[in-house]
């Protein structure tokens, strides 16, 4: 009789590129395969709650399909044809490719390409070590927060806010460009709770009525790219009618006169026509916020991925400075808590051998760079290697014909580290298989709550797969790069780097599971000022001097406008596309993670393009017909959805699915530009001129 399987629970820590950062409590069958993964109950912020697909990570972990063996291409390009090589093999190719580029174009001529597929400091950023060591060009990771942490930082000074917790004891919870039903549902444990126990409105911001919305006691669903109108036009009536909180604006803010005057002009008729919201909707609006002074704003990232989304990320912001919300439990505005983790991450990325001569590349412009484009390279020589890890580039990037032109190209050798054979892995030389967050020890923040984690490993891995760390240290020996980071382990990397950023050891966070940073209440309130010199909110953005600014590498910050306003640089419909189409997330994947697994694929079915009955109608399509999506960076097939839960002009495609999805094999992402977003880069996703038609 065989012996019943051994289940016990183990802590851990979604690895994800999520806000929520779940603290998780995971089932172990016999020390080797896991069942069901819980949310931790006494973490406060996941308070037992996880999205269904990591639930369900067994289908991911102990997936088929799983990358087991390196692997080494046999035919062409792109082809995904490979076999199966050694370890030390496919290491010992990597490193004399990379060798031989630096001996024949430079060092600058390897570039290491990685992003947030991990979440966990050492797994996620320990590239950069190598990077830094060897003088390869460097990496700007612009993709996903260019537009919204300087938006948000332009008025606070600081990438924090008010406790994310705090969303319970709100009388009002205005939830702004995120979808949080689908991207963090989190959010709504807490929001809801506000709406249960103390008869909280909840405000959605939206440009379609999504899951989220759904929920919503007041939805306002406006035109793309327009929010800083509706902000503008809010804070007008707050001042017309008496609802600003002048005692606030004098103690705290740089400029209120000069804000009430210049929105003078700016009232709900004028915002009216920019957002197509009645102006009734946005007078309901305002009185809302600003006679519930707890209210409290979640703005997201989906209503920054806008060529003016910087401008309007700081708009939304404002409002709270008019209200004075900032000073009251569940009031104030919050994007994320990067901001108060101090971390000392020399050790991870090698900070302390950084060479400020070596260019710096932008994630987002990767077609360009590989295609060649001068400005792009910033004027120096071509990228012959590059080496991939915990990313997916030639499905989620930008101008995506682009994209696949560079990986195309015969002189251009890839390493792509992964868990699958992804779409940038097929274009890969070598393919090298990578372990999943419960197969290796890493440290991880919440970046919409305030615990540092410890998420240590739970099983062997899978077949020969190794971690992030071990290529790295693997190559940095072949290579003949040094850094004592190279030869310690990630325990021990995360030990030294608690001690040295003030959160004490391993040993401690491993006792206690997390460890709860939750500035106090005074300084995530900005109630002992804002995080500029003078430690005033500022109503007059200064984008050269944001936190995060970068001024040095890119991005046309001087065209912003200082005060909050309509900034009309969107891709605006015109008589050739008169559509505005947003590539918003899907709720059974995450980016293209997951896009793997077989209940998230059941569930998101294939891809579509919601399109509004009466657009439809005049278009004479009908529900599930075949469209042609097009603009003039390319175009795809995919089936239109019907959905009247869209303004007329718009349209929303969810998910971003693999190019092999769509009829024709190109991606979503040949439709969205990698033209250099205000203020200093970053990819405008949802902001996209296109034409429809029947195809
Ligand atoms: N299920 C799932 N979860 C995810 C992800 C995923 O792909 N799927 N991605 C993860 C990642 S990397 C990130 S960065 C976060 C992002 O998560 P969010 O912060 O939620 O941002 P987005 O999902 O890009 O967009 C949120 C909403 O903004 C809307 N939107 C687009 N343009 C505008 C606009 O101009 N104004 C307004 N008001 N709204 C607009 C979109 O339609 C969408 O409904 O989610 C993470 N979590
Ligand atoms: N059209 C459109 N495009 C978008 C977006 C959008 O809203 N619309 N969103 C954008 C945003 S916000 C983001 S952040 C980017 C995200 O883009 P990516 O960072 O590329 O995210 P994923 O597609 O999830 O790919 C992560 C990959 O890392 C792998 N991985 C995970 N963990 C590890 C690990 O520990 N080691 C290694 N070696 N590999 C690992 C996973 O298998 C997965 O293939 O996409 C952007 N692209
Ligand atoms: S909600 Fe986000 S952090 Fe939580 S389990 Fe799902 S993907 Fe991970
Ligand atoms: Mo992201």
């Amino acid at each position: 009789m065989n012996a019943p399987a051994l289940i016990v629970r183990r802590p851990s820590v979604c690895p994800h590129d999520c806000p929520s950062a779940c603290a998780l409590d995971v089932e172990v069958i016999d020390n080797s395969r896991i069942g069901r993964v819980h949310g931790a109950s006494d973490q406060t912020y996941t308070a037992g709650v996880v999205c269904a697909k990591v639930a369900r990570y067994a289908e991911r972990i102990h997936h088929k399909d799983r990358l087991l063996r390196p692997l080494k291409r046999v035919g062409p390009k792109g082809s995904g044809q490979f076999a199966p090589i050694s370890w030390d093999d496919a290491l010992d190719i990597v490193a004399e490719n990379f060798l031989r580029c630096e001996r024949d174009f430079g060092a600058e001529s390897v570039w290491p390409y990685h992003y947030a597929g991990t979440m966990g400091l050492v797994m996620r950023d320990g590239l950069r070590r190598l990077t830094h060591a060897k003088r390869y060009s460097g990496f700007f990771s612009t993709i996903c927060i260019n537009t919204a942490w300087p938006g948000f930082t332009a008025g606070t000074g600081k990438l924090t806010g008010p406790d994310p917790r705090e969303m319970a004891k709100a009388d009002c919870v205005v939830i702004w460009g995120t979808n949080a039903v689908a991207t963090q549902v989190n959010v709504m444990t807490h929001a809801m709770k506000a709406r249960k126990e103390r008869g909280a409105k909840i405000v959605v911001v939206d440009i379609y009525r999504n899951d989220t919305m759904k929920q919503a006691d007041l939805a306002l669903c406006l035109k793309p790219g327009t929010d800083g109108a509706l902000a503008c036009a809010a804070m007008h009536v707050l001042f017309r009618d008496n609802l600003a909180d002048h005692d606030y604006l004098q103690r705290y803010t740089d400029a209120p006169d000069e804000l009430e005057a210049h929105l003078k002009t700016r009232d709900p008729q004028w915002a009216s026509a920019i957002t197509g919201l009645e102006p009734a909707e946005i007078e309901a609006f305002a009185h809302l916020v600003g006679e519930r002074k707890r209210t409290y704003f979640r703005l997201g990232y989906g209503f920054s991925r806008q060529r003016n989304g910087a401008a309007n990320m700081h708009a939304a912001t404002c409002i709270a400075a008019v209200t004075g919300a900032w000073r009251y439990e569940g009031g104030g505005a919050f994007h994320n808590n990067g901001g108060i983790y101090h971390w000392r991450k020399t050790l991870i990325e090698g900070l302390d051998v950084v060479d400020p001569n070596v260019r710096v590349l932008d994630q987002s412009r990767i077609g360009a760079v590989l295609c060649g484009e001068k400005e792009a390279l910033c004027g120096r020589g071509p990228v012959k290697a590059l080496l991939v890890q915990s990313t997916n580039p030639a499905t989620v990037a930008p101008s995506q014909e682009k994209v696949r032109r560079g990986f195309a190209r015969d002189d251009l050798f890839v390493c792509v580290h992964e868990h699958f054979l992804t779409e940038t892995a097929r274009f890969a030389d070598i393919v090298l298989p990578a372990t999943m967050f419960l197969e290796h020890d890493d440290l991880y923040q919440g970046g919409g709550h305030s615990y540092v984690m410890f998420g240590p490993k739970a099983i062997e891995p899978a077949g020969e797969c190794r971690s992030n760390h071990d290529l790295v240290c693997a190559l940095a020996k072949r290579l003949g790069a040094e850094h004592p980071g190279f030869s310690m382990s990630p325990r021990e990397i995360i030990d030294w780097t608690l001690r040295e950023s003030g959160w004490g050891t391993l040993a401690e966070l491993e006792e206690k599971k997390w460890l709860d940073v939750q500035p106090a209440f005074a300084d995530a309130h900005f109630l002992n000022g804002f995080g500029f010199k003078d430690k005033r909110f500022r109503f007059k953005a200064d984008w050269a001097t944001t936190p995060f600014a970068n001024i040095g590498l890119m991005g046309p910050w001087r065209d912003m406008p200082s005060l909050p306003d309509h900034w009309a640089v969107i891709e605006a419909a015109d008589d050739e596309h008169p559509f505005r189409l947003a590539t918003s997330p899907s709720r059974g994947f995450l980016n293209t993670s997951f896009t793997e697994t077989p209940a998230s694929r059941k569930r998101e079915g294939r891809p579509t393009v919601m399109i509004h009955p009466e657009d439809a109608a005049r278009l004479q399509i009908k529900d599930g017909d075949v469209v042609r999506l097009g603009n003039r960076r390319g175009e795809t097939r995919l089936h239109a959805r019907l959905f009247a839960g869209l303004r007329r002009g718009v349209l929303i495609s969810e998910g971003v699915w693999p190019a092999a999805a769509f009829l024709d094999g190109k991606g979503i992402n040949v439709l969205t530009g990698d033209d250099v977003v205000a203020p200093f880069g970053g990819a405008a996703f949802h902001d996209n001129r296109v034409w429809l038609r029947p195809a």
